[in-house]
């Protein structure tokens, strides 16, 4: 308790943001659907006058189609962008006019999620290189992981979808029991048997295979 409340007094002092000035690119982590086309996005986070940015990610082709890289909805400077895609890697530059400062979305990157990848799989797309300004900066690769359409792994009583059947996705269901899916808090991956309705026949399937993982 101790650590904690230390932990706490410098948030009180400093404020949380100096956990989040780290100068970097990022790509978040996401879920993906076989047969479904996923974005995306590289984001640039507390960069300061960048002019120029020339970004290399490779993913794995067994599991992702590389479509299309657009420049981001939220860049409402000039820019000109130049892609090249070869393999498994992706070449991005571009150049930015005046000079872009802060942390803002960059490209959108689409990917098909091929049908053939497996629920529960997780795949990373990549930072092979990334420079800003010709230098080069600190990189967060992003994580995807395969679901299925209801967001679940497809293993009964696996709400959360990460292939085990345990506490938390029982604490995820209570969330939705009794719900229907018109309510907000209703959770297609804990409607087990898809009626529309989370209730007790979904928590009887998540008890059965309480414990159970692939
Ligand atoms: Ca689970
Ligand atoms: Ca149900």
């Amino acid at each position: 308790m101790k650590h904690v409340s230390i932990i706490l007094l410098i948030f009180a002092i400093f404020g949380l943001p100096i956990f989040a000035q780290e100068v970097k690119v990022s790509i978040p982590d996401s879920v993906g659907i076989p047969g479904e086309i996923l974005t995306i996005p590289i984001k640039l986070n507390n960069v300061n006058d960048v002019s120029s940015a020339e970004i290399i990610v490779e993913y794995n082709q067994q599991i992702l189609e590389f479509l299309e890289v657009n420049i981001s909805d939220s860049i409402t400077i000039s820019w000109n962008m130049v892609t090249g895609f070869n393999e498994n890697q992706i070449t991005i530059n571009i150049i930015l006019l005046p000079d872009l400062s802060g942390s803002t979305g960059l490209v959108d990157i689409s990917f098909e999620v091929k049908p053939t990848a497996q629920v529960g799989e997780t795949t990373f797309i990549n930072f092979v290189q990334a420079k800003l300004n010709d230098d080069f900066i600190q990189t967060q690769d992003g994580k995807i992981t395969i679901e299925d359409s209801n967001g679940g792994s497809g293993i009964p009583g696996d709400v959360n979808g990460d292939l085990v059947v345990d506490r938390q996705d029982l604490l995820d269901l209570i969330i939705s029991y009794r719900k229907r899916s018109t309510d907000n808090a209703y959770k297609p991956s804990a409607d087990f048997n898809n009626d529309g309705n989370v209730n007790r026949q979904d928590l009887n399937i998540l008890i059965e295979n309480y414990g159970r993982r692939d």
